[in-house]
């Protein structure tokens, strides 16, 4: 059989599509209202490296969508750039013995003409990278708005650390306390640095959920609401004597106020080491120096037996006026709530296993079903021992009441008696930003003497990173822009003094958090983004990328947008309407790595089978979520289905414009249904189905050719045309040659969607079986709309039927139109 050079096909489309730039998306069109606008995002690259099987696969399935929505005549921005600051290039430079510049515009370049070749349908008149002076000036411009409005601020306190890559990390960042990017046990210590406030979001950013849920895959949206964490409960304050203040706790549970017999302080909290008496001084700080050495994983593992030293004071449980002993403990963490807990040993498991160790008295406060066999009890059940019984009243009476409504009685209580309050908390922290490494952004902020943190002026920006040719950029702890000094000592731009640039760079998810924006306008030099044209594209009608992003840049993303849409730079406050998450590409049942040598390459797998059969390969293996097996797929079998896609197109004979009403009725009706299907299938991201469906009408026009009514039949150009024009979404060369050999001009990416005639869809006649005592008995042709008792009439007029009834007494008779007849006899 005839078939197509593949590589000639590529290397002669190419160029036309150079030359056409189908997909550059134009905002007159969409101002003025002649075509609607849909703005398709998928995550952009880091540049290290060439891309690999994940980009493959990404960009295969965003196509899908975004040439679909070009063939339905919708203006598509569906712009591509690089993320091309930040660690994993400077690392990847440094190990290459070269300047992350050099490095990363080098990748970037092999990228870009890995995606062209890709046939991806980026409009590259949009394309930027994140290090370039021009974006990142706007990046610097963007934080200084937010500095201006206390959204970003500086503190000290503990933060992680990763000894490996030596600077801070994110919380986000720190996955079962390691660092995300090179896996080294993170640790902590005491640093000053930026933050973005994102928890002055909190609420918002977990009550838009909602709206995302529909249209985001569950697993993100459900990540994220564990991440923000909220909880509600309340803040106790216990008195100590001797000390001004009170101490105050924050709890989930002030229902169990009664049951608490100790309190437990964090023991790299100041409170600790404030409170701790002479005598106790050493022991508390021989256990500190311990815990300092440990490593967050076993801080927190629950394994290990409780910690912990007796600060040697005590503090008045506000309800029972009773004296309890004050701890200082590792399980407790510093920087989550206040950094001190009130320990309920009945309701809380690490409580329990710490008085257990300590000899500490154990109070159950709620009552567990009978038969609970565990140690500490933290569901539903009636409040006991809430006073105890024959103790003392002390004006609240928490027993027999459910923990909801003991919970409220407590805190009015507490309330009324000035010593607790009500509270929602978060688990959400603030953004980590700063990073003490060379390639990111500047932080455009200047330290005086005199003046304190000004702002560079605007005016001003960028700030460039100085080349540093030469320097060396291991990580060491601090900045390599220190060493910078002509660039460091600057005067103040407040009073002209001498002062010091601030070293550190941003995170680069900095960047990434609003580069959506600037696509709508990549070349405006006077604003970071034109809010008109932002507000025309966006919000993103689709965002696709991976899930391991599900609380990094995703949720970034988000608050950026909300804050500038606060500072009036915005009309929308979500940045992505819809957001589906692909699956990874592993081999032999195991994500692709180095170390197991089942690494898979793209390009490799590009120059055996082709662009059009490896896309096909990723978009036909499984639906969009879930993981695709490359030992379980067939590259070489797309190939073959593509070949014989092609050689349809050969066997046309009708002239092109030929009317199709004429042709074989059997034929158009799978072409249209197939049409209408794909069309349903595609919305609902079920492209691999899509692709399925296409494979059977090529299938079908081959037999009526070959079997059928023949190549003359324009039944069977109208079938092959509709191949030509599905097949554009998934393997573009091989789709422009065909529509080429159709007599078309190109291209066949902005052929249009063919036009579905309705009457083609109502199947004439559907299969109704019959059952007599349970056996099917008869099958019956009849009308999809047939009636029961049509249906039923020609049941039992059946000459089959009539056969197997045999005279017998029909008891019952139970119709499900139109497929199924059961006649039930005795
Ligand atoms: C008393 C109590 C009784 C608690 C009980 C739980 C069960 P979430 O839901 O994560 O917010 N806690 C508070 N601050 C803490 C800190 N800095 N480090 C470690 N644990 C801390 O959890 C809040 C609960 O975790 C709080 O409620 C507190 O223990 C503990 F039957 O208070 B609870």
């Amino acid at each position: 059989a005839a078939t197509y050079d593949v590589e000639a096909v590529q290397a002669k489309w190419q160029p036309v599509w150079d030359r056409l730039e189908p997909f550059r998306a134009d905002d007159e069109v969409v101002r003025s209202g002649e075509r609607e606008k849909r703005y398709a995002l998928t995550m952009f690259p880091y540049p290290s490296g060439d891309l690999h099987m994940g980009h493959g696969e990404v960009t295969a399935l965003h196509d899908v969508l975004t040439r679909y929505w070009w063939q339905r005549g919708y203006e598509v921005l569906n712009p591509m750039g690089w993320d091309s600051f930040g660690l994993p290039a400077e690392n990847a430079a440094i190990r290459n013995d070269a300047h992350p510049a050099d490095y990363t515009y080098g990748n970037i370049d092999t990228q870009f003409e890995s995606f062209r070749k890709y046939g991806a349908s980026f409009d590259w008149s949009r394309r930027f990278n994140t290090s370039d002076p021009e974006y990142y000036r706007w990046t610097q411009w963007l934080f200084l708005r937010l500095f201006e409005q206390g959204l970003a601020y500086r503190k000290k306190s503990p933060v992680n650390w990763c000894p490996n890559d030596q600077t801070v990390l994110a919380n986000e960042q720190v996955v079962d306390g390691a660092c995300e990017r090179c896996g080294a046990v993170v640790t902590k210590r005491e640093l000053t640095q930026w933050y973005f406030r994102t928890t002055a979001y909190a609420q918002e950013l977990l009550d838009s959920l909602d709206d995302l849920q529909p249209t985001w895959s569950d697993k993100v949206v459900n990540a994220q609401r564990n991440w923000i964490g909220r909880s509600e409960g309340a803040h106790v304050d216990f008195a100590v004597a001797g000390r001004e203040q009170p101490i105050t706790v924050y709890t989930t549970r002030p229902d169990t106020i009664f049951g608490t017999t100790f309190m437990v302080v964090a023991v790299d909290a100041a409170l600790a080491d404030e409170l701790v008496t002479d005598a106790q001084r050493p022991a508390f700080e021989a256990y500190r120096e311990e815990i300092r050495r440990e490593t967050e994983i076993e801080r927190l593992s629950t394994d290990r037996p409780k910690t912990g030293v007796d600060l040697g004071v005590t503090a008045t449980n506000p309800v029972t006026g009773e004296q309890i002993p004050i701890w200082a403990t590792d399980y407790v963490l510093a920087d989550y709530g206040t950094g001190a807990v009130m320990g309920v040993p009945g309701g809380d498991q690490r409580d329990f296993e710490f008085a257990t160790v300590m000899g500490l008295p154990i109070v159950r406060t709620t009552q567990p079903p009978a038969d609970f066999e565990g140690e500490a009890y933290s569901g539903e059940g009636a409040t006991i021992n809430s006073p105890a019984d024959g103790a003392a009243s002390v004006g609240l009476d928490l027993n027999g009441m459910s923990v909801a409504d003991a919970k409220s009685a407590a805190i009015a209580f507490l309330d009324e008696q000035g010593s607790g309050r009500g509270t929602v908390n978060f688990r959400l922290r603030d953004w980590l930003l700063s990073r003490q490494r060379y390639w990111g952004a500047p932080i455009p902020i200047i330290h005086c003497p005199v003046d304190g943190e000004v702002a560079v002026p605007d005016d001003q920006l960028p700030v460039e990173l100085p080349a540093l040719r030469g320097a060396d950029l291991k990580p060491k702890g601090v900045s390599p822009l220190g060493g910078a000094e002509e660039w460091v000592n600057v005067s103040c731009p407040t009073c002209g003094g001498p002062a010091k640039r601030d070293t550190d760079t941003m995170d680069t998810f900095v960047d990434s958090s609003w580069y959506f924006l600037r696509y709508c306008s990549p070349h405006d030099d006077s604003q970071a983004f034109d809010p008109d044209l932002v507000n025309m594209w966006g919000p993103c009608d689709i965002y696709i990328g991976g899930d391991e992003h599900a609380v990094l840049h995703l949720l970034y993303a988000r608050f950026f947008t909300k804050a500038l849409r606060d500072l009036g730079l915005l009309s929308f406050g979500e940045p992505f309407s819809a957001y589906l998450s692909q699956g990874k590409v592993i081999n032999n049942g195991r994500k692709m790595s180095k170390s197991l040598g089942n690494g898979v390459s793209l390009g490799g797998q590009l120059a055996e089978f082709g662009v059009d059969a490896v896309r096909l390969t990723l978009v036909f293996a499984s639906p969009p979520e879930d993981n695709i097996d490359w030992a379980d797929v067939s590259p070489s079998g797309s190939l073959k289905f593509l070949q014989r896609a092609w050689r349809l197109s050969g066997d046309v004979t009708s002239a092109p414009g030929t009317a199709p009403e004429a042709g074989d009725v059997a034929l158009r009706k799978l072409t249209h249904k197939t049409v209408h299907e794909a069309a349903d299938l595609i919305e609902k991201h079920r492209f691999n189905v899509m692709v399925a469906r296409t494979m059977e009408l090529v299938n079908a026009t081959r037999k009526a050719i070959d079997s059928g009514c023949g190549p003359a039949d324009p039944a069977v150009r109208e079938a092959v045309e509709a191949v030509a024009i599905l097949l554009s979404l998934v393997a573009p060369y091989v789709a422009e040659e065909m529509w080429e050999r159709l007599g078309h001009q190109p291209t066949v990416a902005r052929a249009g969607w063919p036009v579905v005639d309705e009457a083609l869809l109502v199947e004439d006649s559907v299969t109704a079986v019959v059952q007599v005592r349970g056996k099917v008995r008869g099958r019956l042709e009849v009308s999809p709309d047939i009636s029961e008792a049509d249906l039923e009439a020609a049941a039992l007029a059946d000459e089959a039927v009539v056969r197997a009834l045999d005279g017998a007494t029909i008891r019952k008779v139970i119709v499900k139109a139109p497929k199924l007849v059961n006649i039930v006899v005795g």
